[in-house]
């Protein structure tokens, strides 16, 4: 320190995290050390009280230093504290576009056993399958040919949950473009993504790992834009994307639709609800990308989960790595190149009174490649309320923003989602 000739002192932040974050209590104290020839970033944090996700916050204000300071010069940070030092010590890749798993969860590789409980919730993984495939094109054929069409969908959906579509009428152009779009924004540098103003995306739509992870099979190992579809055409500075997304979910929302409708017919009880109360903005586009995970059979790429919507679709890559229940085994469901996935999502379930099932479902890393999908979540508007189609119903009339407020309670509370049982008359 005596070399030190000047310094700066930026006080960058004093945060009490609030009740819930998992980092209550601890604060982050931050400032920029200028000598003659280096520039130190020193950050003070009460680490006894810190919690993984909070190294997060680290790595971001680091970011954030060097970018309010221009120093290009910079490419490497000291932190000092007693347990991160160790980890974070090395150079910071300033152009990397991987979050830092490594680096934050630190804590919960240190506590890892190193013995993976493949088999956790009782289940087993029994094979790689074909999930229902449903030929789509048959809608535009005759009578019997659009009949049979319509049952396999609703079969597959109170059987599977799950199923797969070909000949559905979104091209094979637009998948690309959506693809190759989605590649270059995940392609940005972390500190990039992580600062949603700089990409144009509201606040809360880029998420990586799991903040509230207390082990490694609670992580998620993937990094992912959750976009409402109402902000996609206010992205200023990435006209392209914001288009193509455009594009994607306005061709996939009329399949949504025709999905949706065939099955409330195929319940005896065709509707316009779904029309009415699922608009192109009250649903959601998420962008994935599972990253190579070299300690695989440690940690998912997304945790189990059913979705909160009507119904999901989905378009993934070759790589492979989706799994669902059936029958009480996990499933690894075999990509299709031609297909879209379809699954019925929490909504559905309650809507049809339990008959079409919402099915938990999870990704799977692997060490070598790395993964990219999009869903589309065909969601109602937050006043709607969805009751049973049948009577007497299994489910109480709830409104979606109740069911929202309900998982989001849950998840900050015990750490998981509970979903449609908290409903249940
Ligand atoms: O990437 C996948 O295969 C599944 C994605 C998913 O379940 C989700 O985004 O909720």
């Amino acid at each position: 320190m005596s070399s030190v000739y000047g310094y700066i002192l930026i006080f960058f932040s004093f945060i009490g995290y609030p009740r819930g974050t998992n980092c209550y209590h601890s604060f982050t104290f931050s400032f920029l050390l200028v000598s003659k020839r280096k520039v130190h970033i020193y950050i003070l944090v009460d680490v006894k009280k810190m919690r993984s996700s909070c190294i997060a916050r680290i790595d971001t204000y680091l970011t954030i230093a060097v970018k309010l300071q221009d120093l290009s010069c910079l490419r490497g940070a000291m932190v000092e504290s007693d347990n991160i030092s160790a980890h974070l010590n090395k150079p910071l890749n300033m152009e990397s576009p991987d979050p830092p798993f490594q680096e934050t969860y630190k804590t919960l590789f240190d506590y890892s056993t190193g013995a993976a409980t493949k088999n956790e919730n009782g289940l087993v993984i029994v094979e790689e399958c074909d999930l229902p495939l449903i030929d789509l094109g048959k809608l535009k054929l005759g009578e019997s040919e659009k009949e049979e069409c319509k049952r396999e969908i609703a079969k597959a959906s109170q059987e599977w949950g799950f199923f797969q579509v070909v000949n559905h009428g979104i091209s094979n152009e637009i998948l690309e473009k959506m693809r190759c779009e989605q590649v270059k924004v995940f392609k940005r540098p972390f500190h990039e993504k992580i600062n949603e103003s700089s990409l144009s995306f509201s606040a809360g739509s880029y998420r990586w790992g799991t903040p509230s992870a207390t082990c490694l099979r609670q992580l998620s190992w993937s990094e992912a834009f959750h976009v409402p579809l109402a902000d996609v055409s206010h992205f200023g500075g990435l006209t392209i994307l914001s288009s193509t997304m455009e594009q994607f979910a306005t061709t996939v929302s009329d399949l949504a639709r025709k999905l949706a409708d065939i099955l409330a017919e195929k319940m005896g009880h065709p509707s316009a609800f779904f029309r009415e109360n699922c608009l192109p903005s009250t649903c959601y586009l998420r962008m994935n990308r599972y990253l190579p995970c070299q300690i695989a059979s440690e940690v998912l790429g997304l945790m189990p989960h059913t979705d909160s919507d009507f119904l999901t679709i989905l378009h993934q890559d070759q790589i492979g790595g989706l799994q669902l229940v059936k029958d009480d085994k996990w499933i690894a469901v075999k990509p299709n190149p031609e297909a879209l996935i379809i699954n019925i999502g929490d909504l559905f379930q309650a809507w049809s009174n339990g008959v079409y099932r919402s099915v938990e479902h999870r990704v799977v890393t692997n060490k070598q490649a790395e993964r990219f999908s999009t869903a589309y979540f065909l969601c109602p508007s937050y006043d709607t309320v969805i009751e049973s189609c049948i009577k007497p119903s299994i489910y109480k009339r709830f409104s979606f923003r109740e069911f929202r407020q309900k998982v989001q309670e849950d998840v900050k509370t015990l750490g998981h989602k509970v979903g449609l049982p908290r409903f249940l008359v």
